[in-house]
Formats: structure tokens, sequence, C-alpha cells
């Protein structure tokens, strides 16, 4: 759907066409009964498994259908196994420019020298703060890879940030024991879901912490080679390419981590809360 004048769009306004809406769904539904099926398992990786595995150098950037190994690394022969699959890459000549698709939360104004992301640790009431130099203190990440918006359109872009999944290393702060979350030897009382939220908590995202530590859910900070622009989220936006775009939370407030899913603007609309593709 490329004509949005009728159609509900995610990140501009809330629905005002009903039928369009219906449309919308069904839609939506269709695609993630039809995502649920080519994926086989890795569409149950909401239910708490670790589904990807962690791929060989040679498989960068090529999608895989399902890949399902189990680990033979002694590290790792646990319950656990693991599934890769990746968003396809592009060449960095066919990034450009998306739209500016959602001003939910972005509303006021923002000044990124004082902006801080709040991060409450799991089960504990303490919250620490990050500055954009922490984020950008880790590995630097970039890829090029499809934004997908649910209204119908995609773009590719280039994108580049920190791995969830490094920062998460880092700051243990998705585990009770305070034990970091190396997906390649996942704690057992790493928090299930990841809630993220702009600084106003307008706007609001879940993830399973399988998709927060994909290796390519990125906390972004760069858009095709420049710092993200307001519109786009500055200073720090979720990118997470196997879902669509509902859930790149753009200016990331606050992440806190719970145990049953956390609400989730678009899907308090009706849309798939998993929103992936
Ligand atoms: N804070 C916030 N983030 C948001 C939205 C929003 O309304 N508010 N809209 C989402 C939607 S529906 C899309 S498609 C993408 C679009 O990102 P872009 O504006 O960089 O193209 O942002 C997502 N992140
Ligand atoms: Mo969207």
């Amino acid at each position: 759907m490329t004509d949005n004048s009728t159609a509900p769009v995610p990140g501009e306004n809330a629905p005002a066409n009903p039928e369009a809406e219906k449309a919308m769904l069904a839609e939506a539904r269709r695609r993630s009964r039809r995502s649920f099926i080519t994926l086989g398992l890795a569409g149950l990786a909401g239910l708490g498994g670790w589904r990807w595995l962690i791929s060989q150098p040679d498989d960068a950037g090529i999608p895989h259908p399902l890949r399902k190994v189990l680990d033979a690394n002694s590290r790792l022969a646990s319950a656990y196994f693991k599934e890769t699959r990746l968003a396809p890459e592009f060449a960095r000549s066919r990034a450009r420019t998306p739209r500016k698709n959602g001003a939910y939360g972005l509303k006021s104004e923002i000044d990124p020298v004082a902006w801080r992301m709040r991060v409450q640790g799991y089960g504990t009431d303490k919250t620490q703060e990050f500055t954009l130099a922490d984020i950008q203190a880790l590995p630097k990440v970039e890829m090029v890879t499809e934004l997908k918006c649910i209204e119908g359109w995609s773009i590719v872009v280039h994108w580049a940030g920190a791995r969830l999944s490094d920062f998460l290393e880092r700051y243990p702060l998705a585990t009770r024991s305070g034990r970091p979350a190396d997906p390649l030897n996942p704690p057992a009382d790493l928090a299930p879901y990841v809630a993220m939220l702009t600084p106003d908590e307008q706007y609001y995202v879940g993830l399973d912490i399988a998709s927060a530590l994909h290796p390519q859910t990125l906390l972004c900070y760069e858009m095709n080679g420049e710092p993200l622009t307001a519109d786009h989220g500055a200073p720090l936006r979720l990118v997470t390419p196997l879902k669509y775009g509902i859930k790149h939370l753009k200016r990331i407030g606050t992440i806190t981590f719970a145990d049953t899913r956390p609400k989730d603007f678009w899907a308090e609309l009706g849309y798939d809360w998993d929103a992936g593709h």
C-alpha cells in the first residue's frame, strides 16, 4: 500500500478510518501468519527459547530461511539451541533517507547534551543513567538494512550504533544476578522482556529478549553516515530490522525489563505485538 491518504498510518495519527484500519489489520495478521509458517520454530522465539545461531562470517548478510543447529560447544550444551535469522543487508549505495514517519513522543525539544538513557535493572528499583558517549564507547556496528513500515513502504538505510546485546553485556542490567546478558551463554535469570519508552512516555514498545539480543538489534545514533536528526530519533533510537518500523522506537528515554509482555503502542491499537516480518 503506497497511497497512505486513506489507510491508518502507524506513526502519523491514530486510526481515523475504520474500514481501512480493518483491512490493515487483516493484512498484518496475514503477514504474521505467513512469517510464522515460513519461520516455523523461529516464530516461537517469544516463548523464551534461544533460537538463533550465531552466524559464521561467511553467512553475514545472507538472508537465511530457518536455520537450526544444536550447538556442539560444551559451554553451550544446555537446554538452549540457537538459530540465526538475519535480515538481508544491502550495498551502501542503495541507502536512502527515510521519510519522517511518526512523531509520538517527539513533540518536545530535545537537548542531546542533557539527554540521558535511564535503565532500570531487572528486579530492582535502581536506575542507571547513560550518556550518548557511553553508548558510543561500545563497539560501533554498521548495517545497511531495510526499514519496513507496516503501512506498506520500505527503504534501505545505512545505520550505525551499538548492539543492545553489547550494551547488556557491558552493563549487566538485564539479570537479577548481575550476570552479563551474553547471547552465547544466556544466564538463567535473564529478563524475558525488554520495554522501551520515549522520555515523555508517549511512545513505547516491548521486545522479547531474544529479539532484543539479536545481533542486528542496535541502539542507533547515526543514519546514512550522519548523526540522527531529531525527526529520526536523536540522540538514540532502536533499529531492529526483523521487525516492522513500529518497533524502531525513536528517542529512547527509558529501558526496563519485565516478566510479561510490556505495553506496546501499536499493539494496543490492534497490531501484532511481535511485529516481525
Ligand atoms: N518515538 C517514536 N518512534 C517511532 C514512531 C513514533 O511515532 N514515535 N513511529 C515508528 C514508525 S511507525 C516507523 S515506520 C519508524 C519510522 O522511522 P523514520 O521516521 O526514521 O522513518 O519510526 C518508528 N518509531
Ligand atoms: Mo511505520
